[in-house]
């Protein structure tokens, strides 16, 4: 029995959700520990893409658990609207469970995060607006509405109330906005608890109790490593911890359980939102990735910046995860390019830097430092054992590999999920 964490390594969108769903074939249990419906996981399962959100990739399996964790943001609406919408092509939201610590996303958070990103103006982040950062603000401030307040309507109004009389004064005196009404919130979102309310209770018992009857726990990453609050390009980050850390604080489990820490690369890199991007190519070359790797946000559709694999960035994801094996995705994607770059270190005034640094002031000005090696002409989506690669696909991987020294023991050759290789 191995409990499992894939987190992604980069910018988030590293084909986290497709990756789950192809190892979660073997777990019993898939868990989701940070962030809210700002992520986007694409399943594609024989014909059908599914876009999932909030809901855990193991949903597609109707044997497994599924858990929203303690860490996890939840906005009921988003969370009833994903599962009726599953519910309505056949798949069974039984089998999820949805923390009883988790916070609620309120109207509130989706509004202040609307206001905050215009008053920042130039030096916005490019946030999703679905009221992230505001949701953990609250967290944290400690006014924070948690889904058991939810169950009952006057613990509800009464916590409510409490939070609007500081948020609404945030709201008119700070954003010259208009204040929000307790009674319209508790009636938006009273049919939204109703369809929740038997899915809510106290899931890392449920976690412990699979853990002691030798089932194996799957914890799907959302976002990634340089996103994370701690370890990403602060502040251009979201307000969660995504990297593998945050398993334990927000699924509610000790890190004994933890036995593999999978790290998802996508084989070049992407970002959305705004903030530093040593190796983004502004060019024709990073508009090819881009249409060639449909790198369009899943939540928001907005086109994702792309630029060349930057190993500094892997190094780091390895170290503060403690990743064990890599996955690396949408090699196929590189096919048909001359020669590929893959970024080895940084040039920082006359200094080189291996490892990625945490001071902002540096990344903004680091130069890549770049290897060149030879790309592959042939198609690749279809092999499906190692050997059979290109000598140059496989060099690429091995020259990964080389990097940081972790094993890449997935790769992804095409979004379905037979298509990849397993070492
Ligand atoms: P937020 O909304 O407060 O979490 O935004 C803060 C930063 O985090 C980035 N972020 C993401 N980056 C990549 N993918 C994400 N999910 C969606 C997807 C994004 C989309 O899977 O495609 O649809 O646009 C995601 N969620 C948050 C965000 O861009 C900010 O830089
Ligand atoms: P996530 O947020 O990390 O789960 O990733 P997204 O779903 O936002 O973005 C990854 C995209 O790449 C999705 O459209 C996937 O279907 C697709 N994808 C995942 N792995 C591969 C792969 O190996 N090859 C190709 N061509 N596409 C992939
Ligand atoms: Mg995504």
């Amino acid at each position: 029995m191995k409990n499992t964490v894939v987190v992604g390594t980069q910018w988030g969108d590293e084909g986290k959700g497709r990756i789950t769903d192809m190892l979660a074939k073997s777990a019993d249990v898939v868990v989701r520990f940070s962030g809210g419906n700002n992520a986007g996981h694409t399943v594609i399962v024989g014909s059908e893409r599914f876009e999932l959100h909030l809901i855990p990739s193991g949903i597609l399996y109707p044997e497994k658990k599924n858990i929203i964790g303690n860490g996890v943001v939840i906005n009921p609406e988003a969370l009833v609207k994903e599962m009726v919408e599953l519910e309505k092509r056949g798949v069974s939201t039984d089998n999820l469970f949805i923390s009883e610590s988790a916070q609620v996303i309120m109207p509130y958070h989706l509004l202040l995060d609307q206001l905050e990103e215009e008053r920042k103006g130039a030096n916005k982040i490019g946030t999703t607006k679905k009221g992230i950062g505001p949701a953990y603000t609250d967290k944290v401030a400690r006014r924070g509405i948690r889904m058991a307040d939810l169950l009952d309507e006057e613990i509800f109004r009464q916590k409510l109330k409490m939070n609007l009389e500081f948020t609404n004064l945030l709201i008119t005196r700070v954003y010259g906005g208009d204040p929000m009404d307790a009674e319209e919130i508790i009636k938006t979102y009273r049919p939204y608890i109703e369809k929740l309310r038997n899915h809510v209770t106290n899931t890392s018992i449920i976690i412990d109790e699979c853990n002691k009857a030798g089932k194996s726990v799957f914890f799907e990453g959302a976002q990634g490593t340089l996103l994370d609050i701690d370890y990403g390009t602060y502040p251009y980050v979201t307000s969660s911890n995504p990297t593998a850390g945050g398993v334990c604080t927000g699924a509610g489990i000790g890190p004994v359980y933890i036995h593999e820490v999978i790290g998802v690369a996508k084989a070049y890199v992407t970002r959305v939102g705004a903030g530093p991007f040593p190796t983004e190519l502004n060019n024709e070359l990073g508009d090819i990735l881009r249409e060639r790797g449909h790198e369009y946000g899943v939540t928001t559709g907005r086109p994702r910046r792309c630029g060349w694999f930057d190993g500094p960035i892997l190094r780091h994801a390895i170290r503060v995860n403690g990743l064990t094996q890599i996955a690396l995705t949408k090699l196929d994607i590189l096919s048909g390019f001359e020669t590929i770059k893959v970024c080895t270190a940084y040039k920082y005034g006359d200094k080189i830097i291996t490892d990625f640094p945490m001071d902002q002031n540096i990344i903004a000005d680091v130069e890549p430092i770049y290897e060149e090696l030879p790309g592959w002409e042939e198609d690749i989506s279809d092999v499906r054992e190692y050997d059979q690669l290109p000598e140059n696909a496989k060099k690429y991987v091995e020259f990964i590999e080389n990097l940081g020294g972790v094993k890449v023991t997935i790769i992804g050759l095409g979004p379905e999920r037979d298509q990849a290789i397993i070492r």
